[in-house]
């Protein structure tokens, strides 16, 4: 039969033009069970669809494009436009054969069908507000992230090492000292030793750093905050961290700081007072105290996890937390220039705190980017009143089955990925960050089996696929490393020839963004998909026109109006790509890129 799906909600309804006019519309049906769609549309307060089209104004219908395709539903797309920006619409509907349906099928709110227009009550867009255009800031799209987990990274300042702290492995054993479990060592990485490697991330044209927590704490992650006023000594102070932000400035270079908003450490202020005064606290209500007086083994309250004593839960819709947590962010943006947040377990946290920071963060600084931590589907947080974007777990989680193990084949990546594409709607899609690994996974390397061209290729088609492109610390130089804690190995500072082959792709692919705007902000196109060779292919369009011209860096013109195939070719054989069938006659290559060494001797 005929499934059909459309609500008139973001994602499937998104403003394009940002001011409010032009309505991207998607709808789905199941796979193969449409031959076209199409949509009419009128001004909200015109228009009948049984009424011949062209009477009113800003009546007209429009076809719509097959966008992509997932193992469930075809996705069709189409732009509307109405001088208001104020919209009814019905979708129609020719079915394939295979439907066991005849004849056109019209389909209106709650996705019902009819055979006649009339009987159908049209989806509505009343009033632009309601389906707010998610506003990104510029700068996020396609950009190059860099995570660094500071203890790990630098030891820039000996100076303020902790007591015990272990010296960095000597060159070449960085990446081979795997961390044991259960052991919490220090390594001396601060603010210093990330400020003085910022000309290195320049070179590898990195447009901005997300470091993992910095403020006070006892551990080496800093997730367990006792004060979110300071910053960690072991990390330097409030002027380090001032003085590395500025010198990141300078160097073109943005700052992202994480938020650990979810829960405090047992050494906040707060929940100490709580844990003395029991009953009598004035903050009694700022976590969730299930028994008093308060112990700690087991926990009788609330935690982070399973009863993870340390991190007990804040109540962040309680007015006074929101209040004391949005000050905190804000103290930072006024005080060390950060340029936006990685949210800590931003799926566990009151939507009440994330609006309320969404919009004093906005207003303090208009271009605040704010990432919401979560490893699964984040689009009811995507809507434009709470993140911008989310690190984009999903997304490495195809991924990695597609090139590290090997367990999926092209058609299969490519489902997922467009599941998770048409889950979002641009400009968000462009500022999802994604992702090969983090200081929470097993290192991508170790689950490619050690094999580095396996690295390479799916570190090429980060970099080549829409959105953020996040390289953990270490992931540029093949480091090696297991689950928590073994994959925050110190950085390897003297890489060997795999790890040098891989920081030149990186910094290529660097170069790649900046040089072409399709690579950050264009739309993406399958070419090609061969299952039996393992072989997929794709485009990425140049943005279109006067889009460019927005963008950070503008390139050359004739960049500008480039477009990008990617071919990937995961097989163990070479591959003739047939030219007529991706290549448009006409069509001049103008530079090219290789990655995957000698196991995949054609991937291109
Ligand atoms: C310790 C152990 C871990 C154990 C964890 C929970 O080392 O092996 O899984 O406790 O009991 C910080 C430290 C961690 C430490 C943790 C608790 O960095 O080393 O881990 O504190 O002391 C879920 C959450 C996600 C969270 C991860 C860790 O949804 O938000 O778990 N990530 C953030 C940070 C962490 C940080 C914290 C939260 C706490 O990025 O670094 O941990 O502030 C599946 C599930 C996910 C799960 C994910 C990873 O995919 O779907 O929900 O994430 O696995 O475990
Ligand atoms: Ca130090």
């Amino acid at each position: 039969d005929l499934v059909f799906d459309h609500r008139a909600e973001w994602p499937m309804v998104a403003f394009v033009d940002g001011g409010g006019k032009r309505l991207r519309v998607v709808a789905r049906t199941s796979r193969g069970g449409a031959r076209e769609v199409g949509v009419w549309f009128a001004e909200r307060y015109r228009g009948e669809p049984h009424v011949p089209a062209g009477e009113q104004a800003g009546e007209a219908q429009v076809l719509c494009r097959l966008a992509g395709q997932d193992r469930q539903w075809d996705y069709w797309e189409a732009e509307l436009s109405v001088p208001t920006g104020r919209y009814k619409y019905l979708f129609w509907i020719v079915p394939t054969r295979q439907t066991g349906r005849t004849g056109l099928v019209w389909a209106g709110d709650h996705s019902d069908l009819g055979a006649c227009p009339g009987e159908l009550w049209p989806f509505e867009v009343p009033h632009r507000l309601a389906v707010e255009a998610p506003s990104v800031p510029e700068w996020a799209r396609g950009a190059f992230f860099y995570q660094i987990f500071v203890d790990r990274f630098h030891n820039g300042d000996p100076g303020n090492d902790p007591p015990g702290t272990l010296p960095w492995p000597a060159p070449g054993e960085a990446h081979r000292a795997a961390v044991p479990r259960g052991s919490h060592p220090f390594y001396g990485g601060d603010l210093a030793g990330v400020a003085e490697k910022l000309p290195y991330l320049a070179s590898l044209g990195v447009d901005a750093v997300y470091l993992t927590p910095i403020f006070r704490s006892p551990s080496n992650h800093k997730y367990d905050t006792e004060d979110y006023l300071a910053v960690d000594p072991a990390f330097g102070d409030a002027a380090t961290l001032q003085e590395m932000v500025d010198r990141a400035h300078r160097l073109g270079i943005r700052v992202v700081l994480d938020l650990v908003f979810n829960h405090s450490g047992d050494r906040f202020f707060a929940f100490r007072d709580v844990a003395e005064k029991g009953e009598a606290s004035a903050y009694r209500e700022w976590f969730f105290v299930r028994r008093y007086p308060v112990t700690a083994s087991p926990p009788s309250y609330e935690t982070f996890a399973t009863d993870v004593a340390s991190m007990p839960k804040l109540n962040t819709a309680h007015p006074e937390v929101r209040r004391y947590l949005i000050d905190v962010a804000l103290h930072w943006m006024r005080h060390a220039g950060v340029d936006g947040f990685r949210l800590d377990v931003a799926n566990e946290v009151s939507p009440l705190l994330w609006r309320d920071l969404r919009a004093a963060a906005r207003a303090e600084r208009p271009d605040v980017l704010l990432i919401g931590e979560i490893f699964h589907q984040a689009t009811p947080w995507l809507r434009g009143d709470q993140w911008d974007s989310a690190m984009n777990y999903p997304w490495r989680r195809a991924v990695v089955d597609f090139f590290a193990t090997g367990r999926t084949a092209p058609s299969r990546l490519w489902e997922r990925l467009e599941t998770l594409r048409f889950g979002t709607a641009p400009p968000v899609t462009e500022a999802m960050v994604n992702l090969l690994g983090s200081h929470d996974t097993p290192r991508f390397r170790r689950l490619a089996g050690g094999e580095t061209w396996r690295l390479e290729l799916a570190t090429l088609f980060q970099f080549a696929y829409p959105g953020v492109a996040q390289v953990y610390y270490g992931d540029e130089v093949a480091m090696d490393g297991g689950d928590d804690p073994d994959c925050r190995r110190p950085m390897e500072w003297s890489p060997g020839p795999e790890g040098l082959r891989v920081l030149e792709l990186v910094r290529a692919l660097g170069q790649w963004r900046r040089t072409y705007p399709c690579l950050k902000t264009g739309g993406v196109r399958l070419a090609l998909l061969d299952d039996a060779a393992q072989v997929l292919a794709f485009w990425r369009d140049a943005p279109a026109p006067g889009a460019e011209r927005r963008q950070v860096g503008a390139a050359h013109p004739e960049s500008a109006r480039a477009s990008c195939l990617v071919v990937i070719n995961r097989g163990r054989f070479s591959y003739e790509v047939p030219a007529g069938s991706v290549l448009p006659p006409g069509h001049r290559v103008a530079a090219s890129l290789a990655a995957g060494g000698a196991a995949a001797p054609s991937a291109s």
